[in-house]
């Protein structure tokens, strides 16, 4: 395998989540560290206009989302394998229910104290259309009380789970318990008093935490580039799944985020299509020819 590289900040709870899952294949990566507002000038010649954080690369080969960096951990790079149908059932959980909750305690509690641009840009991903500061205080407890609930469903499988949430050793699930637990405890101040409730979580994330972070050494974004520039995707192409949509390989294609969000949509010639991920040929003067790998549950997808 070329060299297993990614985009991310250090801040970043969703870029955690696969950082601790570096650690559980003992990876050798290389880091690029991005801004955390646009523009981001030396990630999207890679990404098309995708501009969530974080974003994989391999060669000219380019994952973003989690959900499909993982899928790419197991297929292309050695140790453990980390996904199970459940694992990813789970994590898309973690991911649409949780994490949303999670931020909306996190960075309303924040509202006070962040720049406000960080908040209004993150608003525009993450709240309902039309959100207020004096709204999202005013339910804040509201969503307290649902994350609590949800963290108490795994802390009761957790209490009878063994080492990890699946067993003995770590998988996708634990990652997924590691970034929640890792932004709530992290970001906000009332957070580990929050968290001292689920004692089998903890234990679990102190274990995953002392494993660290896997084998890291710094690379340019420009490098990053230049990489993408000199390779050409290895990636497969065909259409590997029941087509509703009756997508064909060279069809133009865009791919928008579920949801109302202002992320931008992303145009590209479809490559491949199964059932849990869409492949796209993106051209352009900087990197030339490469595949941008995203997720088929989050996101939709429409002929251009
Ligand atoms: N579903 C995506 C969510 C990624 C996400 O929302 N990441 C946050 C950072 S933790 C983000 O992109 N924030 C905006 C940005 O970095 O520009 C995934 O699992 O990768």
């Amino acid at each position: 395998m070329s060299q297993l590289i990614f985009h991310h900040y250090p801040p970043s709870p969703v870029a955690e989540k696969v950082r601790i899952a570096f650690g559980m294949k003992g990876l050798a990566w290389q880091s690029v560290e991005i801004p955390r507002l646009p523009p981001k000038p030396l990630l999207m010649p890679l990404t098309g206009g995708y501009r969530r954080t974080p974003v994989a690369q391999i060669g000219a080969d380019i994952y973003g989302d989690s959900q499909n960096i993982f899928r790419m951990l197991d297929e292309e790079t050695d140790g453990p394998k980390l996904v199970t149908g459940l694992s990813m059932a789970l994590a898309s959980w973690s991911e649409t229910v949780m994490f949303a909750l999670a931020l909306r305690v996190v960075l309303t509690n924040a509202m006070d104290s962040a720049p406000p641009e960080f908040i209004q840009d993150r608003g525009s991903l993450y709240f309902d259309k039309g959100w207020t500061e004096e709204q999202m205080k005013s339910d804040l407890p509201a969503f307290e009380a649902q994350l609590q609930a949800g963290f108490a469903m795994l802390e009761a499988h957790a209490a009878q789970s063994g080492t990890y949430l699946f067993g003995d050793a770590p998988n996708q699930a634990d990652a997924n318990l590691h970034y929640l637990l890792w932004f709530v405890n992290g970001r906000w101040e009332g957070g580990p008093a929050f968290l001292s409730q689920f004692p089998h979580l903890l234990a679990i994330d102190a274990k995953l935490t002392a494993a660290g972070y896997g084998t890291e050494s710094a690379l340019s974004g420009e490098d990053a580039l230049m990489i993408a520039r000199e390779a050409s995707p290895q990636s497969p192409t065909g259409i590997f799944c029941y087509n509703p949509q009756q997508l064909a390989v060279g069809d133009r294609v865009v791919v928008r985020q579920a949801g109302d969000t202002a992320d931008p949509d992303v145009t590209g010639t479809l490559r491949m299509l199964d059932n849990t991920r869409i492949s796209l040929d993106m051209h352009n003067d900087e990197v030339g020819h490469t595949a941008l790998h995203l997720p088929v549950l989050g996101y939709k997808i429409k002929k251009a």
